[in-house]
């Protein structure tokens, strides 16, 4: 009925159709993906710049149901919104509108004495998307890699107690939901920063359901391979810039290094215990009474010179910064803010709260006047000599109960609506100060959402010294990087309790793929420095360490990569085996690159383990070859289960020479280097080489060459 159509603007390649549930727009990105939205969502802040939409497309309307089609991509949606997606004719995606409340029971009685019941958040609108398979994605979670039989929230949360599989919701909301297929993933990034929550696959066995009950519709879809699906999600999204080198040494952390001696202990610890160490944190108590932007100059006198004498002898120095500001008149942070009505808001007055500094104000950071106002703090905090930023509480935490959902945020956008995204608008003001200060990015972040990565790096907060946490980190980190987050990590060690020295060492292995190995340790715990490790740990912990440092060109050149050509860096198995059923859900193996595998021990007093190789690898330290198939593997303390697929090359760093490790005379790798820090490396001052080795002959393959080698020699060497 061709009069439908005039509704259907076409010339600039975005629709409108009439639904039951209101009007809706569609567009096509690109020939693997598509927008379907209420015509007035925000325009979103995770998206960088303008979202593409592709001409050409064949449109038609047939009885109640709208056809778009684009290449192989057929969408179909009815006036019910029933969305039916087929690519070269396979029904890839199904989806339902729901416009129901479910109903929780009253479970009140249960609730009170602290047990988790199914309560829902009432949520009214959303999706029903039918799924049998895997599922990935959601950014940082507990629970499997494959997220099936599992319910998640999207609402920032700071909660310190041990993160076991059933929590909700963590620090970070990415409402990136991959539905996996070999040949046709489907990749659904539902953006809407509202509270949203995520059934996947558990009240319906069959079925997603993604339910809110305020914000917009604002769905797009990417389709294709699973690596394509990642790549075209954080196109439209960002990624995480190359974080500078050192950023892949050792990092040690401590809440709180009280002063600048003790940290100056902590680093000649590490130099005489023969430990590598490229970065110490300074948590709160390098402030003023918990001041943003403040030295305490009585624990850190002179704090430039030091910082200074740091950077010489090679230690990065890295600061937290809090979300919350001290209310105190006299503080000029305070008092900067209130002049020019800098934060948040509630009923038209200053809204105050509780966090460290005792009672604190929170930055209205959804406003750009006020991200400006930040960056230029974060500036000269870095021209301080500070090496990063280490940004904490913003989700924001707060102590005397959560903000009320109507504190204005900035430019009239509310708490419930400003809530995931507020730790994703501080380091976006705080990016820019380092853009200002002319200097690579480096920053972690607590809180984040969609696209944070692209301002920010991030850890997963608190976790706790067990192994349980040491397991969940592999496949809550896989799935991290398969939301488009690269530069990653998790306490080592664990956060929170004490870690035993078995444990510390095991996790000192068991993180080394991690792109951040910072171990890090909360107020009232044991020391957990590994130079205090009693033997054979302290040894353990030692060789972990000289390894993960003569890998570093490896892991740089995933992490340029990751920027550069949206691969992923760290990958579960599935990323590299997609038509391998084994590696579907497989949490206790990870890779790094198409080439390395961990297969580290996850439980003490183990010495050997099951391992599951795809096809032949090569142990990294022994050479021992593994044919495809199963095995057992040594992991006692001491050993590192770490492989390198047959076939392939690992670039090492030996003092001054660069060695391909080879797996076999026929094999191949990535070498990618630049300047390590700084940003001349944007204008074409790096290098990206392909190493290959044909029948025992080195051959390179200079893919650009925009700087001179770094290395004096480099050396071929069979493993
Ligand atoms: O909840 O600044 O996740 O890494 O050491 C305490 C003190 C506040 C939480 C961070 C943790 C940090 C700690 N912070």
């Amino acid at each position: 009925m061709e009069h439908a159509f005039t509704s259907l603007s076409s010339e600039d390649g975005i629709f409108l159709i009439e639904t039951r549930f209101g009007i809706r727009k569609f567009c096509f990105l690109s020939d693997s993906s598509f927008r379907l939205y209420e015509p007035d969502s925000p325009i979103s802040p995770c998206v960088q710049g303008a979202v593409p939409v592709r001409e050409g497309v064949k449109a038609s309307k047939d009885g109640s149901t709208y056809r778009f089609q684009y290449g192989k991509v057929v969408v179909e949606v009815d006036e019910e919104l029933h969305i039916q997606v087929r690519v070269d004719g396979e029904l890839v995606l199904d989806a339902t509108q729901l416009s129901v409340t479910i109903q929780g029971g009253d479970f009140s009685l249960a609730e009170k004495e602290g047990h988790h019941t199914s309560r829902d958040s009432g949520a009214q609108h959303g999706l029903h998307i039918l799924n049998d398979r895997p599922v990935y994605g959601l950014g940082e979670r507990t629970g499997p890699l494959d997220k099936r039989g599992y319910f998640y929230t999207n609402w920032n949360t700071d909660d310190p107690s041990a993160h076991v599989d059933t929590f909700p919701s963590l620090y970070q909301s990415i409402p990136f939901v991959i539905l996996f297929d070999p040949k046709a993933t489907v990749g659904l990034f539902i953006d809407n920063t509202y509270r949203m929550d995520f059934d996947i696959n558990k009240s319906d066995e069959h079925a997603v359901e993604v339910r809110y009950e305020k914000g917009c519709q604002d769905i797009y879809v990417f389709l294709g391979a699973l690596p394509e699906v990642i790549k075209g999600y954080t196109a439209l999204t960002g990624r995480n810039p190359l974080v500078p080198y050192w950023a892949l040494g050792a990092q040690q952390c401590r809440w709180s290094y009280p002063s600048a001696s003790k940290v100056d202990e902590v680093i000649k610890g590490y130099r005489d215990a023969d430990m590598p160490l490229s970065c110490v944190y300074l948590d709160i108590d390098y402030m003023d009474a918990y001041k943003d932007f403040t030295v305490d100059a009585s624990k850190f006198p002179n704090i430039a010179t030091w910082l200074k004498q740091k950077e010489e002898d090679g230690i990065k120095i890295v600061p937290i910064i809090d979300a919350g500001v001290k209310a105190e008149e006299g503080y000029f942070l305070y008092d900067e803010g209130m002049e020019h009505g800098y934060f948040s808001t509630l009923n038209g007055e200053t809204y105050h709260n509780e966090v460290w500094p005792g009672d604190s104000v929170f930055p209205a950071f959804i406003d750009e006047r006020v991200q400006q106002w930040w960056a230029n703090h974060i500036k000269e905090f870095l021209e301080l000599g500070f090496a990063g930023i280490w940004n904490d509480m913003n989700e924001p935490a707060s102590f005397r109960g959560p903000l009320p959902m109507d504190v204005d945020m900035g430019k009239g956008i509310l708490h419930e609506q400003a809530h995931n995204i507020y730790g994703h608008s501080m380091v976006k003001a705080g990016a820019k100060g380092f853009e200002q200060a002319n200097r690579r990015l480096f920053q972690l972040t607590r809180a984040g959402y969609a696209g944070t990565c692209r301002y920010s790096s991030t850890w997963a907060g608190d976790n706790q010294s067990i192994y349980d946490h040491l397991r969940l980190s592999l496949p809550q980190l896989m799935n991290m990087s398969l939301s488009g987050q690269a530069y990653i990590g998790v306490d080592l060690g664990g956060f929170g309790g004490d870690a035993t020295p078995e444990l510390l060492a095991r996790w000192a292995v068991g993180g080394l793929l991690n792109p951040l190995y910072r171990n890090h340790s909360a107020l009232g715990t044991k020391d957990q420095e590994p130079y205090l490790l009693p033997e054979p740990y302290k040894s353990a912990y030692r060789d972990a360490l000289k390894l993960r440092y003569k890998i570093r060109p490896a892991l740089y050149t995933e992490l340029y990569l990751a920027e550069t050509q949206g691969s992923i860096a760290l990958r579960p198995m599935v990323y590299n085996y997609p038509e391998d059923s084994r590696t579907y859900n497989e949490n206790t193996q990870v890779m790094y690159g198409r080439d390395l595998l961990l297969i580290p021990s996850l439980f003490p007093g183990q010495l050997c383990r099951a391992a599951y190789f795809p096809e032949d690898y090569v142990h990294i330290v022994t050479g021992k070859v593994y044919p495809k198939g199963d095995h057992l593997i040594d992991v006692g303390i001491g050993d590192i289960p770490l492989f390198l697929r047959k076939g392939a090359i690992l670039a090492i760093e030996e003092g001054e020479e660069l060695v391909l490790l080879a797996s076999s005379k026929d094999a191949e790798t990535l070498y990618y280097e630049d300047a390590r820090d700084g940003l001349e490396y944007r204008k074409g001052e790096y290098s990206l080489i392909r190493y290959r080795l044909q029948d025992g002959k080195l051959i390179t393959e200079p893919i650009h060459e925009g700087i001179s080698p770094r290395h004096k020699n480099v050396i071929v060497r069979y493993l």
